[in-house]
Parts: C-alpha cells; structure tokens; sequence
C-alpha cells in the first residue's frame, strides 16, 4: 500500500485539529465528537499542545497525518516535524487571513522545499473573505522567496468543523473528498520498493514517554524496514554510534497506536528500547552505514527559577513538596520535553530554560496538577553573545486598531523599541505589525496596555518570533 506524509501547519486556532478530526471521521477512523486535543490541559485551552500523530486510510493509500500545535513557543517543534513529511497542509483563517505564525510555518516549509496545499479554512464565518485571505497568503509565499514551483500552489476552500471542503468556493460539496483527492494528487508517495530494499535507516523526529515502556521514538523510516525485536545501531551526525535493540513497534491509527511486528520505508513509527534514543539521531541496521542529516533543536529564550515554596502556606496545596521530589519530576520532564534544560547545579533552586511563557506555564500548569506545590521566580529573557554581539529574542505583534489610535500605539511601542514593520488600513482600522524585544512587552504587561480604547484592539497571545536578534540599544534594562 502507498503511503503518503502531510503534516497540518497553521496559525493558532485557525482550524488544524477541526481539520485533523473531520479527515478522520470521514475515512471511518475516529467516531463522532473524537478529537485528536485529548490531553486534558489541550481540552480545558481549546489549544493543541503537543504534536500529534494518526493515520487514514483513503483509496488504497495510508496518509499519515501530523497535526501540529500552533502557539508560537511551540514552533521549533512544528520545523522537527516538517523534516520528516512531503507536504504541508498550509489552513489559513478565511476571515483572518496570514497571522504571524502563518509566516513562520511557511517559511520553514518553503525553505526545506516542500509545496504547500493552502486550505483556506472558515469560509462559513459571515465575515470570512476568501478571496482576499488567498491573494494576501499569495503575496507573503512572494514575500518569503518562493519558488515558481511552490508560488503555483492549489487552494481548497473547507468549513473544517463540518468537514466539507470545496476546489471552489462555488462548488457544492457534503464532505472532504475534495481535499482528499488533491493530495492524492498533489503529495508524493513516500513508500518505494526500492527504498523498501536498502538497509534500514529511521530517524526520530520527536519524542514520547510510557511508564511502562520507557523512552518513544517518533521517526520516519526513510529506507528499509524495521522489525519488533530487531537489533539496531544508533549512529550520530558525528559519527558515534551505539547498539540496542527495538522492543515494540507501533503505528498511528486513529486516535489509537497500533503494535505491529514490521513496519516499511515510507511509514511514520513509534519504537520503544532505546532508553536514550535522541531526536535526530539515525537508527539504522549497521555501524558502516551513513548517519541523516541531523535536526536542529532551538535554543531556549527565556529562563527562571524553580523551587521548594519556603512561605508559612507551604504544603497546603500539593503532596510533593520538596527538593527531591521537584528534581525527580524536572528530570522525568527532560525525557520528552525537547525544548527545555534545566541546570540542577544550584543547591536551592532549579534553573529553567525554555521557550516561552507558554512553554514553561503548560509544565507548571501540569505540575500542579499531579500535586507538585513550588515556587517560581521571574522570567527573564536569555541574552545570548557571539562575536562580541549581544541578542536578546524578539516578539511580532499584530495590532488592530481605529485610525485615531494609530499614532499613540505606534509612539508607546516606538519607545520600547519596538520596530514598525507595517502599517495597513483593513476594516475601517490601522493593523500595524511591529517587532519588539520581548522584554519590552514583559516590563510593559502587554495586558495592561494604558491606551484603554487600544486594549481591545490588541491580540493577546503575542508570539515568539523565534529568533535572537541584536539587542536593542534603547529598550528597558534587563532585569
Ligand atoms: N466557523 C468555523 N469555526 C471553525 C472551523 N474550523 C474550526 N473552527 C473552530 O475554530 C476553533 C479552533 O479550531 P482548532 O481546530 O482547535 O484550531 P487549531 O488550529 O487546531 O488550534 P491550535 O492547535 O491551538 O493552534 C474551534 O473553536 C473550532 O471549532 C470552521 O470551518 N468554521
Ligand atoms: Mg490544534
């Protein structure tokens, strides 16, 4: 059977998982009301939080399926899993048109050379305007360098949350043949005999955790087949390598991971066995073979502290409370969390490193659940040098407002270094996009924005533009 790797990349809440779960439903793999946000925080958020995995079935071929989270923090994990897939599906909010991590995500998958299918997505919402969301996702392809080849791209029109997808908008349709079919079209087949043939060689593109089984791998098998109970070497980009042995193999399907006993180049599995198993690092059947291209992990952005609460209130709220207790659950955290470090060297506290404030409250949120009561400090954005030039991680915000605010949101966000870097009438309203060090955003509360009328105006949510980028000479000073 054919196999074919997509992955579903968007801006926050623009319809990913809608779309995910429709596909599933159609192809008979999910029932009614079953989403792929199944973690009990990404229920309550309404968010995707961890890229997930699934499968469907459509005319003799298995897609795989990856859908992705789309709040910025999460964003280096969203570039991991486009160096494993052929294709993207690029939704975009018919009504919101490109929003800011839009961009990132299409520029990751423009720049690895993949050709994006554009599904412009809530063509129900009464102000949604197709057309125009089209020709501005048209324009940023242009603006991030496309090629011909990628600028010529296919547009499926979808109410995802009905699952009905259209080729055009004046079409009728009742379901997602449509997108379906497009990419039967449009994504190559991943699955050839002849790489069937060639040694095994899987590399893992993120990572997972059982109780029971320890250690997952997530990768794609790019040559090969692996087995249940085969012995393998883990080879490194430096050419270090190690052996171990695969005790369970799974697949995705649905919602559930299937165990099988033999999985073939092409397909996206899970292997257990390997207790130190690594993103990147290739798995394959002998030490002479060559390692993949290896997968960049991002550095974090921001950093604080963790430790035991010391205030007279302590132990009320949690039954794990101290120093040991907070370290063994840090330690468990590192097997998966692929973004995070953490420096264990101070006798009092645990230094965090993460990737944003959304990163780090979804483990303190987690935490805090399964009964951990700490303490935290306040985060402070990393300031990184190299070549005597210091960096400091920036933010894009996108800012809606009426004309006769436009000038005083620019002068306060001018002031904090913020850098303008558009200015657009739409709707009777300024939208002005501005670059701005994100430690400017912190000292200010983007929440409390003191131009009330604006307050409303201004997106929540701002997000990390994941990328370092000269510090900025006028801004507040580092706390
Ligand atoms: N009107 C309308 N709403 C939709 C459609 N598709 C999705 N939604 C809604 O939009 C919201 C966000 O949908 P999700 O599928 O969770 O979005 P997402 O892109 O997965 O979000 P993240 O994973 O958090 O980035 C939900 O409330 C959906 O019900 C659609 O076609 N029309
Ligand atoms: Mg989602």
């Amino acid at each position: 059977m054919d196999i074919r790797n997509i992955a579903i990349i968007a801006h926050v809440d623009h319809g990913k998982t809608a779309l995910t779960d429709a596909l599933m439903r159609q192809t008979g793999m999910a029932g009614e009301g079953v989403s792929m946000d199944s973690n009990e925080l990404e229920l309550e958020r309404g968010i995707t939080i961890y890229s997930k995995n699934t499968s469907v079935y459509y005319k003799d071929t298995k897609i795989n399926i990856v859908d992705t989270p789309g709040h910025a923090d999460f964003g280096s994990e969203v570039e991991r899993v486009l160096r494993s897939i052929d294709s993207v599906l690029l939704v975009v909010d018919a009504q919101e048109g490109p929003m800011p991590q839009t961009k990132f995500v299409l520029k990751k998958s423009l720049e690895l050379g993949l050709k994006p299918i554009v599904v412009l997505n809530k063509i129900d919402k009464p102000a949604a305007r197709p057309e125009w969301a089209e020709e501005m996702v048209y324009e940023l392809f242009l603006d991030l360098g496309a090629s011909d080849e990628q600028l010529d791209f296919t547009t499926i029109y979808t109410i995802a949350r009905e699952g009905i997808a259209k080729a055009k908008l004046t079409d009728g349709s009742s379901d997602l043949t449509p997108l379906l079919d497009a990419i039967m079209r449009l994504v190559p087949v991943a699955s050839s005999a002849a790489a069937g043939d060639k040694p095994l060689r899987l590399q893992p593109f993120n990572l997972a955790y059982d109780n029971f089984l320890g250690r997952l791998a997530i990768g794609r098998i790019y040559e090969g087949k692996i087995a249940k109970a085969q012995a393998v070497i883990v080879k490194k980009t430096n050419g270090e390598y190690r052996s171990g042995k695969i005790t369970k193999l799974y697949t995705f399907e649905g919602l559930n991971r299937k165990e099988v006993a033999l999985a073939g180049a092409g397909d996206i599995v899970m292997t257990a066995g390997l207790p130190d198993i690594y993103i990147g690092e290739t798995i394959c059947a002998s030490a002479e073979q060559e390692a993949l291209p290896g997968i960049n992990i991002d550095e974090p952005t921001i950093s604080l502290n963790f430790l035991v609460n010391s205030s007279p209130f302590a132990g009320r709220d949690g039954k794990f409370v101290t120093n040991r207790q907070l370290k063994e659950r840090l330690e468990k955290e590192l097997e998966v969390n692929v973004g995070l470090k953490i420096d264990f060297s101070s006798a009092d506290h645990y230094k965090v490193f993460g990737r944003g404030e959304m990163h780090i409250a979804i483990l303190l949120e987690n935490m805090r659940r399964e009964g951990y009561e700490l303490q935290i400090s306040q985060p402070q954005v990393i300031i990184k040098e190299e070549n005597g030039v210091k960096s400091e991680p920036f933010e894009e915000a996108i800012i809606n407002v009426p004309e006769k605010l436009a000038g005083t949101v620019i002068e306060k966000l001018s002031r904090r270094s913020g850098a303008m870097m558009e200015m657009k009438p739409e709707h009777g309203n300024i939208r002005l996009v501005f670059e701005i060090p994100t430690r400017s955003l912190w000292a200010s509360g983007a929440n409390s924005w003191s131009i009330p009328a604006a307050k409303a105006y201004f997106i929540p949510g701002l997000s990390v533009f994941g990328r370092m980028s000269e510090i900025s000479k006028n801004g507040p000073s580092v706390r």
